[in-house]
Protein backbone atom coordinates (compact mmCIF):
# COMPACT_ATOMS: atom_id res chain seq x y z
CA UNK A 1 0.00 0.00 0.00
CA UNK A 2 0.88 3.61 -1.04
CA UNK A 3 1.90 6.27 1.97
CA UNK A 4 -0.66 7.87 0.57
CA UNK A 5 -3.17 5.26 0.98
CA UNK A 6 -2.00 4.51 4.32
CA UNK A 7 -2.53 8.31 5.65
CA UNK A 8 -5.83 8.28 4.08
CA UNK A 9 -6.88 5.30 6.13
CA UNK A 10 -5.55 6.45 9.67
CA UNK A 11 -7.67 9.82 8.22
CA UNK A 12 -10.61 8.53 7.58
CA UNK A 13 -10.59 6.39 10.99
CA UNK A 14 -8.83 8.80 12.79
CA UNK A 15 -11.79 11.48 11.68
CA UNK A 16 -14.29 9.27 12.43
CA UNK A 17 -13.19 7.22 15.80
CA UNK A 18 -15.04 5.06 17.93
CA UNK A 19 -17.32 7.61 19.04
CA UNK A 20 -17.88 8.64 15.61
CA UNK A 21 -19.39 5.39 15.02
CA UNK A 22 -21.73 5.08 17.50
CA UNK A 23 -23.17 8.48 16.85
CA UNK A 24 -24.15 6.95 13.93
CA UNK A 25 -26.48 4.88 15.68
CA UNK A 26 -28.40 1.66 14.56
CA UNK A 27 -25.56 0.21 12.07
CA UNK A 28 -22.63 1.56 14.56
CA UNK A 29 -24.15 -0.12 17.58
CA UNK A 30 -24.16 -2.98 15.50
CA UNK A 31 -20.82 -3.04 14.38
CA UNK A 32 -19.29 -2.01 17.70
CA UNK A 33 -21.99 -4.32 19.77
CA UNK A 34 -20.06 -7.69 17.67
CA UNK A 35 -18.19 -9.50 20.51
CA UNK A 36 -15.17 -11.98 20.44
CA UNK A 37 -13.70 -9.80 17.32
CA UNK A 38 -10.13 -9.19 17.06
CA UNK A 39 -8.88 -5.49 16.93
CA UNK A 40 -7.33 -6.27 13.15
CA UNK A 41 -11.29 -7.59 12.39
CA UNK A 42 -12.56 -4.50 14.03
CA UNK A 43 -10.26 -2.22 12.15
CA UNK A 44 -11.01 -3.88 8.82
CA UNK A 45 -14.70 -3.62 9.69
CA UNK A 46 -14.70 0.23 10.44
CA UNK A 47 -12.64 0.60 7.35
CA UNK A 48 -15.15 -0.81 5.00
CA UNK A 49 -18.17 1.04 6.75
CA UNK A 50 -16.52 4.28 6.36
CA UNK A 51 -15.35 3.56 2.76
CA UNK A 52 -19.35 2.67 2.71
CA UNK A 53 -20.23 5.60 3.79
CA UNK A 54 -17.91 8.33 2.00
CA UNK A 55 -18.22 6.49 -1.24
CA UNK A 56 -21.61 6.00 -3.08
CA UNK A 57 -21.70 1.85 -4.08
CA UNK A 58 -21.27 3.25 -7.96
CA UNK A 59 -17.62 5.60 -7.08
CA UNK A 60 -14.84 5.14 -9.47
CA UNK A 61 -11.46 4.46 -8.43
CA UNK A 62 -9.16 7.07 -10.05
CA UNK A 63 -8.63 5.93 -14.31
CA UNK A 64 -5.25 6.95 -15.85
CA UNK A 65 -4.38 7.89 -19.50
CA UNK A 66 -2.27 5.76 -21.55
CA UNK A 67 0.78 7.80 -20.96
CA UNK A 68 0.72 6.78 -17.18
CA UNK A 69 1.27 2.97 -17.88
CA UNK A 70 3.95 1.49 -15.83
CA UNK A 71 7.14 0.31 -18.24
CA UNK A 72 6.95 -3.15 -16.05
CA UNK A 73 4.37 -4.51 -13.73
CA UNK A 74 5.31 -6.84 -11.62
CA UNK A 75 3.77 -10.26 -11.29
CA UNK A 76 3.02 -11.33 -8.10
CA UNK A 77 2.34 -14.80 -5.84
CA UNK A 78 1.85 -17.54 -8.10
CA UNK A 79 2.67 -16.40 -11.78
CA UNK A 80 3.08 -20.01 -13.28
CA UNK A 81 0.44 -22.83 -12.11
CA UNK A 82 1.90 -26.38 -12.47
CA UNK A 83 -1.72 -27.59 -11.35
CA UNK A 84 -2.06 -30.58 -14.88
CA UNK A 85 -6.05 -29.46 -15.44
CA UNK A 86 -4.54 -25.78 -15.66
CA UNK A 87 -1.43 -27.20 -17.80
CA UNK A 88 -3.70 -28.85 -20.16
CA UNK A 89 -6.07 -26.07 -20.89
CA UNK A 90 -2.76 -23.86 -21.22
CA UNK A 91 -1.00 -26.27 -23.94
CA UNK A 92 -4.20 -25.65 -26.34
CA UNK A 93 -4.07 -22.02 -25.97
CA UNK A 94 -7.34 -22.20 -23.57
CA UNK A 95 -9.08 -22.90 -26.26
CA UNK A 96 -10.71 -25.76 -24.21
CA UNK A 97 -11.63 -23.29 -21.25
CA UNK A 98 -15.19 -22.62 -20.01
CA UNK A 99 -15.90 -20.50 -16.73
CA UNK A 100 -18.07 -21.89 -14.69
CA UNK A 101 -20.90 -19.74 -13.32
CA UNK A 102 -23.25 -21.12 -10.95
CA UNK A 103 -24.23 -21.46 -6.96
CA UNK A 104 -27.10 -19.60 -5.76
CA UNK A 105 -28.51 -18.41 -9.48
CA UNK A 106 -31.50 -19.55 -11.56
CA UNK A 107 -29.17 -20.39 -14.65
CA UNK A 108 -26.03 -22.04 -14.10
CA UNK A 109 -23.58 -21.72 -17.37
CA UNK A 110 -20.41 -22.17 -18.59
CA UNK A 111 -18.69 -20.08 -21.13
CA UNK A 112 -15.66 -19.84 -23.34
CA UNK A 113 -12.84 -17.17 -23.88
CA UNK A 114 -14.55 -16.21 -26.98
CA UNK A 115 -17.98 -16.20 -25.78
CA UNK A 116 -16.75 -13.45 -23.06
CA UNK A 117 -14.83 -11.78 -25.92
CA UNK A 118 -18.48 -11.11 -27.80
CA UNK A 119 -19.65 -9.45 -24.62
CA UNK A 120 -19.69 -5.94 -24.34
CA UNK A 121 -16.13 -5.41 -22.65
CA UNK A 122 -14.75 -2.24 -20.44
CA UNK A 123 -11.44 -1.36 -20.58
CA UNK A 124 -9.42 0.90 -17.76
CA UNK A 125 -6.61 1.86 -17.01
CA UNK A 126 -5.74 1.72 -13.08
CA UNK A 127 -3.33 1.29 -10.16
CA UNK A 128 -2.82 -1.97 -8.83
CA UNK A 129 -1.78 -1.59 -5.19
CA UNK A 130 0.01 -4.81 -3.82
CA UNK A 131 -0.50 -5.26 -0.04
CA UNK A 132 3.49 -5.85 0.30
CA UNK A 133 4.26 -2.24 -0.37
CA UNK A 134 4.42 -1.97 -4.38
CA UNK A 135 2.41 0.09 -7.01
CA UNK A 136 2.05 -0.12 -10.84
CA UNK A 137 -0.14 1.17 -13.66
CA UNK A 138 -1.33 -1.13 -15.87
CA UNK A 139 -4.24 -1.49 -18.75
CA UNK A 140 -7.19 -4.05 -18.29
CA UNK A 141 -9.64 -5.54 -20.85
CA UNK A 142 -12.65 -7.46 -20.04
CA UNK A 143 -16.35 -8.23 -19.40
CA UNK A 144 -18.51 -6.57 -16.70
CA UNK A 145 -18.60 -9.47 -13.91
CA UNK A 146 -22.54 -8.16 -13.82
CA UNK A 147 -23.73 -9.23 -17.11
CA UNK A 148 -22.37 -13.06 -15.88
CA UNK A 149 -24.39 -11.99 -12.97
CA UNK A 150 -27.18 -10.91 -14.52
CA UNK A 151 -27.07 -13.67 -17.23
CA UNK A 152 -27.67 -16.06 -14.42
CA UNK A 153 -30.05 -14.63 -12.09
CA UNK A 154 -29.53 -14.16 -8.18
CA UNK A 155 -31.83 -15.67 -5.89
CA UNK A 156 -32.60 -13.85 -3.24
CA UNK A 157 -30.75 -15.39 -0.31
CA UNK A 158 -27.46 -14.35 -2.96
CA UNK A 159 -24.67 -12.32 -0.79
CA UNK A 160 -20.80 -12.87 -2.14
CA UNK A 161 -19.26 -13.83 -5.46
CA UNK A 162 -17.05 -16.81 -4.32
CA UNK A 163 -13.80 -17.20 -6.95
CA UNK A 164 -12.22 -20.16 -7.04
CA UNK A 165 -8.89 -20.68 -9.25
CA UNK A 166 -6.51 -23.29 -10.64
CA UNK A 167 -3.08 -22.55 -8.38
CA UNK A 168 -2.31 -24.28 -4.80
CA UNK A 169 -0.80 -22.05 -2.26
CA UNK A 170 1.40 -23.15 0.83
CA UNK A 171 -0.21 -24.87 3.40
CA UNK A 172 0.41 -24.28 7.38
CA UNK A 173 0.81 -27.75 8.03
CA UNK A 174 2.33 -31.09 5.82
CA UNK A 175 -0.66 -33.01 6.69
CA UNK A 176 -3.38 -30.72 5.51
CA UNK A 177 -3.67 -30.44 1.82
CA UNK A 178 -2.70 -27.54 -0.53
CA UNK A 179 -5.41 -24.86 -0.41
CA UNK A 180 -6.80 -23.58 -3.64
CA UNK A 181 -6.33 -19.63 -4.08
CA UNK A 182 -9.83 -18.20 -3.76
CA UNK A 183 -11.29 -14.85 -3.15
CA UNK A 184 -14.73 -13.40 -2.35
CA UNK A 185 -16.14 -9.93 -2.43
CA UNK A 186 -20.09 -8.85 -2.00
CA UNK A 187 -22.20 -7.78 -4.51
CA UNK A 188 -21.37 -4.11 -4.28
CA UNK A 189 -18.09 -5.10 -5.35
CA UNK A 190 -19.52 -7.40 -7.71
CA UNK A 191 -22.11 -5.03 -9.61
CA UNK A 192 -19.27 -1.83 -9.36
CA UNK A 193 -18.73 -0.57 -13.59
CA UNK A 194 -14.60 -1.30 -12.72
CA UNK A 195 -15.16 -4.95 -11.32
CA UNK A 196 -14.14 -7.01 -14.68
CA UNK A 197 -13.51 -10.20 -15.78
CA UNK A 198 -10.62 -9.17 -17.48
CA UNK A 199 -8.98 -11.50 -20.73
CA UNK A 200 -6.40 -8.36 -21.93
CA UNK A 201 -3.72 -6.83 -20.09
CA UNK A 202 -2.28 -3.62 -22.37
CA UNK A 203 -4.34 -4.53 -25.34
CA UNK A 204 -2.87 -8.61 -25.46
CA UNK A 205 -4.23 -11.38 -24.22
CA UNK A 206 -3.62 -11.87 -20.37
CA UNK A 207 -0.33 -13.16 -20.52
CA UNK A 208 0.20 -16.71 -17.66
CA UNK A 209 2.15 -14.37 -15.10
CA UNK A 210 -0.57 -12.10 -14.75
CA UNK A 211 -3.48 -14.54 -14.48
CA UNK A 212 -4.39 -15.89 -17.95
CA UNK A 213 -6.58 -16.59 -19.52
CA UNK A 214 -8.69 -14.90 -17.01
CA UNK A 215 -8.68 -12.65 -13.84
CA UNK A 216 -10.75 -10.64 -11.60
CA UNK A 217 -10.22 -6.87 -11.21
CA UNK A 218 -11.93 -4.72 -8.35
CA UNK A 219 -10.33 -1.68 -8.62
CA UNK A 220 -11.05 0.05 -5.10
CA UNK A 221 -9.26 -2.57 -3.47
CA UNK A 222 -5.43 -4.57 -2.66
CA UNK A 223 -4.29 -6.89 -5.25
CA UNK A 224 -4.61 -10.09 -3.45
CA UNK A 225 -8.67 -9.42 -3.76
CA UNK A 226 -8.32 -9.60 -7.29
CA UNK A 227 -7.95 -13.88 -8.35
CA UNK A 228 -5.68 -14.78 -11.42
CA UNK A 229 -6.42 -18.16 -13.38
CA UNK A 230 -10.37 -18.24 -12.77
CA UNK A 231 -11.46 -21.51 -12.75
CA UNK A 232 -15.37 -20.78 -11.02
CA UNK A 233 -17.81 -18.22 -9.52
CA UNK A 234 -20.07 -19.51 -7.20
CA UNK A 235 -22.56 -17.40 -5.81
CA UNK A 236 -23.38 -17.89 -2.39
CA UNK A 237 -24.54 -16.33 0.74
CA UNK A 238 -21.75 -16.81 3.32
CA UNK A 239 -18.46 -17.81 3.06
CA UNK A 240 -18.02 -19.13 6.43
CA UNK A 241 -17.64 -22.72 5.68
CA UNK A 242 -15.38 -22.02 2.22
CA UNK A 243 -11.71 -23.47 3.28
CA UNK A 244 -10.39 -21.37 6.24
CA UNK A 245 -14.16 -19.44 6.58
CA UNK A 246 -12.27 -15.89 6.38
CA UNK A 247 -13.40 -15.05 2.07
CA UNK A 248 -9.83 -15.65 0.93
CA UNK A 249 -6.77 -17.54 0.93
CA UNK A 250 -4.86 -14.48 1.99
CA UNK A 251 -7.82 -13.63 4.35
CA UNK A 252 -7.53 -16.97 6.25
CA UNK A 253 -3.60 -15.97 6.56
CA UNK A 254 -5.20 -13.08 8.54
CA UNK A 255 -5.53 -10.38 6.24
CA UNK A 256 -8.45 -7.87 6.26
CA UNK A 257 -11.66 -9.36 3.92
CA UNK A 258 -12.68 -5.44 3.00
CA UNK A 259 -8.95 -4.43 1.76
CA UNK A 260 -10.47 -0.87 0.74
CA UNK A 261 -7.66 2.00 -0.82
N1 LIG B 1 -4.78 -17.17 -8.28
C1 LIG B 1 -4.03 -16.23 -7.70
N2 LIG B 1 -4.46 -14.95 -7.73
C2 LIG B 1 -3.72 -13.98 -7.17
C3 LIG B 1 -2.51 -14.26 -6.49
C4 LIG B 1 -2.07 -15.62 -6.48
O1 LIG B 1 -1.02 -15.98 -5.93
N3 LIG B 1 -2.87 -16.57 -7.09
N4 LIG B 1 -1.79 -13.23 -5.89
C5 LIG B 1 -2.52 -11.99 -5.59
C6 LIG B 1 -1.67 -10.86 -5.23
S1 LIG B 1 -1.07 -10.77 -3.65
C7 LIG B 1 -1.46 -9.81 -6.10
S2 LIG B 1 -0.62 -8.40 -5.65
C8 LIG B 1 -1.92 -9.90 -7.48
C9 LIG B 1 -0.73 -9.81 -8.40
O2 LIG B 1 -1.16 -9.68 -9.72
P1 LIG B 1 -0.07 -9.63 -10.86
O3 LIG B 1 0.70 -10.92 -10.81
O4 LIG B 1 -0.82 -9.44 -12.13
O5 LIG B 1 0.83 -8.47 -10.54
O6 LIG B 1 -2.64 -11.08 -7.78
C10 LIG B 1 -3.43 -11.58 -6.74
N5 LIG B 1 -4.19 -12.69 -7.25
MO1 LIG C 1 -0.42 -8.63 -3.40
Amino acid sequence: MKRKNLDRRRFLLGGLGLGGALALGGCGRLAASRTGQNALQAGDDATQFVQRLLMTPQTLAPEFPASAISASFYANGTTDPGEADYKALAANQFADYRLKVGGLVTTPFEISLSELRALPSRTQITRHDCVEGWSAIGQWTGAPLHLLLERAGLKPEARYVLFRCFDTMDSDSLDTPRPHYYETVDLVDAYHPQTILAYDMGGAALGVPHGAPLRLRVERQLGYKMPKYLKSIEVIDSFAAVDGGKGGYWEDQGYDWYAGI
